[in-house]
């Protein structure tokens, strides 16, 4: 029998850090209305978040690196909007910024959770921010939700397998014996 693994969404007792940018602050407003929205439904007590401004979704990576690093929090959520329309440099604040983020969270021991919003226009970006098309800052809390509980089923299955190991004979697989 296969053993499934999925996340729930449970939020009580959770210490959550934001991160969010600035820039474009009509979006990320927006963005972490939905985030902070999102964790008060799911039992996160609005003590247990933090909320760390930052100038734009550059500095966004290198902040949630510090708070994933100092282990205060159980995730880190990073909140940003980059908009083409505004900014030669666009690709360079996009990629750099989702590489950066992705890196910070393979090599985080807590969830890292991409919210920055990508778009062509203000009004794109507005719609991904509670408008038109949902709410990526609600989407990216429910992800960090998730991601907490995954790790921890992931943290207790590797225990019990640890525990089944040859020469450890204390607890025992649920299906031993059955056969
Ligand atoms: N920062 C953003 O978060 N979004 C943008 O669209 C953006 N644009 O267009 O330039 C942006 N730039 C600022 C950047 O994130 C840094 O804060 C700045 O370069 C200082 O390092």
């Amino acid at each position: 029998m296969a053993w499934i693994y999925e996340g729930s969404y449970d939020g009580s007792g959770l210490r959550i850090g934001i991160v969010v940018g600035r820039f474009n602050s009509v979006v990320t407003e927006r963005l972490l209305d939905g985030a902070l929205d999102c964790l008060d439904r799911h039992g996160v007590e609005t003590d247990n978040v933090d909320i760390f401004w930052v100038p734009g979704a550059w500095e966004v990576p290198a902040t949630a690196r510090r708070l994933a690093e100092s282990g205060s929090w159980d995730a880190v959520i990073c909140l940003g909007a980059v908009i083409r329309g505004e900014t030669p440099h666009f690709e360079y604040v996009a990629s750099e910024s989702a590489k950066g983020v992705a890196t910070v969270a393979m090599n985080s021991e807590v969830p890292v959770i991409y919210g920055i919003v990508t778009a062509d226009t203000l009004d794109q970006a507005i719609d991904r921010a509670g408008a038109k098309s949902g709410n990526k800052g609600f989407d990216a809390a429910m992800a960090a939700l998730e991601m907490v509980s995954v790790y921890e089923e992931i943290d207790d299955a590797a225990e019990e397998e640890e525990e089944q190991q040859p020469g450890c004979e204390e607890h025992e697989h649920p299906d031993d014996g059955e056969n």
